[in-house]
């Protein structure tokens, strides 16, 4: 892991130094990527866990286990090539059905990538934050969370948003009980009710509705993710699973964001 990470430092340093040549390979480390055109927000459903582990035989956590390397490794590749918020759908309201035990794996796992993360979070100025409802999260989470929230909170580079248990249903009914309370008390009128107001009562009221949705192992719903925040996005789709999902992955379907930008600005 150590080799991973002084290899993503050196590449840092090295950046507009290296001149490429072979087409592949350029592909491959998204140099034929355009600058100008990266997506500001990208947001993930990172989907396919279990189903990775269950086609190699192995429990339902073992796949989880191996998301939190790609969660590692994406975050990398979108600092590189300078997107500015990372939001990733760690666990969704709907999540709590799952058994007893899978959710208590789930919950270790803020913890465990923080202790092994943090450090290179800083030094690559990442800032972490957290977008959900923060009851029901155990203490222990929660305080993993906050920790890093706190000492990031300073940062100027990538924001790397944890959606955690966010439901977007529920985040709207909670904005529209602020706007209507406001307004019984006579603070607002009805009327005057603007889409502006709607999405400052949302959970990600300080973050640009996203430019590009990917959604990992082949499901096509949105499964109650950023529903309002969405409505103008590109959405792109991949049958990879979240484990396997690679950087070259990710240029992809950055690549095809760029593609459909370039159609629409010709119209
Ligand atoms: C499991 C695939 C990182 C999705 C990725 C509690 C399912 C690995 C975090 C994380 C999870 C969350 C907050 C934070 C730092 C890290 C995480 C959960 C699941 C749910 F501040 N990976 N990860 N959280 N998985």
């Amino acid at each position: 892991m150590n080799r991973f990470l002084n290899g993503w430092f050196r590449k840092k340093q090295q950046d507009g130094m290296t001149t490429r040549t072979a087409a592949s390979e350029s592909s491959r480390d998204g140099n034929d990527l355009s600058p100008t055109d990266i997506p500001r927000h990208v947001a993930i459903i990172m989907d396919g866990n279990g189903r990775w582990a269950k086609a190699r035989g192995l429990p339902r956590i073992a796949g989880h286990h191996n998301g939190m390397k790609t969660v590692k490794r994406i975050t990398q590749a979108a600092d590189r090539l300078g997107v500015r918020y990372l939001t990733l759908y760690a666990f969704s309201t709907e999540n709590w059905k799952r058994p007893k035990a899978e959710v208590e794996f789930l919950m270790k796992l803020p913890q465990e990538f923080l202790s092994l993360e943090l450090d290179e979070l800083m030094r690559n100025n990442v800032r972490v934050r957290m977008m959900g409802v923060r009851e029901l999260l155990p203490d222990f989470t929660l305080a993993a969370v906050e920790e890093a929230v706190r000492k990031t909170e300073n940062n100027t580079g990538l924001v790397l948003n944890f959606a955690l248990n966010y439901g977007s249903r529920m985040e709207m009914v909670e904005s529209a009980r602020q706007l209507a309370r406001r307004a019984a008390s006579g603070e607002i009128d009805p009327n005057d009710i603007s889409e502006a107001d709607f999405s400052a009562g949302l959970l990600s009221c300080e973050l640009p509705d996203p430019d590009l949705l990917i959604r990992t192992s082949g499901e096509l719903r949105l499964s109650n993710f950023m529903l309002w925040q969405l409505a103008y996005s590109e959405f792109w789709f991949t049958d990879v699973y979240w484990p396997e999902f690679s950087e070259a992955h990710f240029h992809e379907a950055i690549r095809e964001y760029q593609r459909r930008a370039r159609r629409y600005g010709g119209l």
